[in-house]
This record gives C-alpha cells, structure tokens and sequence, in this order.
C-alpha cells in the first residue's frame, strides 16, 4: 500500500484522493481574504473543513496571490502558530502553507504534519528543518516571485521546465536528508503561469506523475476558470468557481493526481470520488 509518510502518521494513497482543505488566515487571499482572519474564525473554519472530509487542512499566513507582498515573519507566525495549534490538538492533521523556516518550525513545534512551501524548498534551512523534523512535505514549482510572477511568464516547453525544476528540486531535498515517501510535487497552477501553461500542464500531467512522486495539484477557484468561464468580458468571480474548480480536479485526478487543495471541501470530494470509481475501473479493466 503506497502513503505519504507525514511527521506521525501516514494517508495512503491507494485509497482515493486526497483533499486538502484551504484555510488562509490572511486579510488579502484572492478568494477568502479577510474571512477567517481571526484565531476563533479560521479554528471554526478548520474544524468545519475536517468535519467536511478534508484528510489534511493547509494553514496558510500569506497570501501568494499574484501582486500580494510578503508580510513580516512575526505577522505570519501570529497568524498561523495558534490556529495550527488549536487545529492539531483536535487531532486534525494539518499542513503549513509556508515559505519561511522560522514559521514552519514553529507550526511543526504546534503541531504541523506537512510543510506546504510554494517556492520548491529553496531555502536550505527550510530543508534542514523539514529533514530534522520528519515531516511530509510539499514541493511546488513558482517562476519568480508572487509580486510579479504574472507580468508575462514564459516558457519554451511549459510541462517539461517545470518537470526538470520539480526532479531538481526532489533531488535536492533528498541529498539534504528528507526521505523519498515524504515528498508530493506540485505544479504550482497560477504561480508564474498564463491560463495556457495552466491548461497546457493539466493536459499533460502525466509528465510530473512520472517523476514518480505523489502529485498535487491546486486549482481552486484559480483565474484561468474564471476567464474560461467568463460572460461579456466579465471574468466569473472567485466565489462561483467552485463547479469549474470541481471539474478541473476530476481531469487531474483521472491524470494521476493523488491530492487536491481544495476551498470547497464538499463539492470537490463528490466530484473526486467519481473520478475515482473510474480510476479503480481502469485498475480492474487492466488486471483482467
Ligand atoms: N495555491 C495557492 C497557495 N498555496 N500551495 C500548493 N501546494 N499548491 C497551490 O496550487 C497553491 C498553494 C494559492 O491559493 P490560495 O491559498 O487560495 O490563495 P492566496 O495565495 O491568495 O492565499
């Protein structure tokens, strides 16, 4: 049986699709910002994800939507440590969304089972803390810096640059000391990316399962939805994505995607748990 192995505990990954509920308790994410911006809200929402069937909820302090700036380390630490806290105390097993390893220590220190860092690992201490501590972690690709990752990103082959940072990035963290079962690659859908690039990765996904780590991908609500569902020029508003966001995890999980991160925890879970049936069909189809 094939699992993620985490800082305590391991989720298989024969057993359907991970969903990995979104908590940003940030004042400016693009979807819920403001929200759960208090230690009481962000717990309730939490709780109100896990209860929901979210098998890991992702903590986040900053937001990385395009245009956002980084917010001081003290400010993300006050905003993540105490709902990470609250949030593992109930058992919940709960991920970091984090670039910085002073707040992925202190969130594994409250609790964490996963650090979440959308800039690949870059840091070599937020390697050495991940190696010291055990936990699972998530390696995603982002060109540039969200302040400016949007102003015109461009790629001669999208699916195989990104493949190549994601082997060179796994590498790294395995040289530094994180064990193979700990690590999930993510293509970072949004980070430095037209809706081309976005599309042009679901498409071909199979390109990163083939690196041979579990995959996840997060599409929520992104704007590449709201501009394919856009009416008379008017982009379809974050809010009301959920169905395309749906839509869009049901294609990745039939490409071999093993988690999703996910705002709308009950709309995705339905939709994936289809495109699971299908992909135990397709099991069963080939070892007949
Ligand atoms: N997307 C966002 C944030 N963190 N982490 C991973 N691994 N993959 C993603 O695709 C990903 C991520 C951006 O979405 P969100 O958290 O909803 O917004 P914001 O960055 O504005 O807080």
């Amino acid at each position: 049986m094939r699992a993620w192995a985490l800082r305590t505990r391991r989720l298989p990954l024969d057993a359907g699709t991970l969903t990995m509920g979104i908590l940003n308790v940030t004042p400016d994410s693009f979807s819920d910002g403001g929200r759960y911006a208090s230690p009481e809200a962000a717990v309730a929402r939490g709780r109100q994800l896990a209860a929901a069937g979210a098998d890991l909820v992702d903590v986040g302090g900053e937001s990385t939507r395009p245009g956002a700036h980084p917010v001081p380390v003290d400010e993300e630490l006050r905003r993540v440590v105490p709902v990470v806290a609250a949030l593992a105390a109930d058992g919940i097993c709960v991920s970091v969304d984090t670039r910085r390893p002073e707040v992925a220590a202190a969130a594994i220190e409250a609790g964490a089972e996963v650090v979440n860092d959308v800039s690949g690992l870059a840091d070599p201490a937020m390697r050495r803390v991940c190696a010291e501590t055990g936990v699972g972690v998530v390696v995603m690709h982002m060109r540039g810096e969200p302040a400016t990752m949007q102003d015109d990103p461009s790629y001669d082959d999208v699916v195989a640059e990104v493949a190549a940072f994601l082997a060179e990035r796994t590498a790294r963290a395995e040289g530094d000391g994180i064990e193979r079962d700990r690590i999930v690659v993510d293509p970072g859908i949004g980070f430095g990316k037209t809706g081309e690039h976005n599309l042009a990765l679901l498409a071909d996904l199979g390109a990163i399962v083939a690196l041979g780590h579990p995959v996840l991908v997060g599409v929520s609500r992104k704007r590449f939805l709201g501009a394919i569902l856009a009416e008379g020029g008017f982009e379809r508003p974050p809010a009301d994505r959920d169905v395309a966001s749906a839509a869009a995890a049901v294609a990745a999980v039939l490409a071999g995607a093993s988690i999703v991160r996910v705002h709308d925890v009950v709309v995705s879970r339905e939709a994936t748990l289809v495109a699971d049936a299908i992909v135990h069909a397709r099991r069963v189809k080939g070892r007949r």
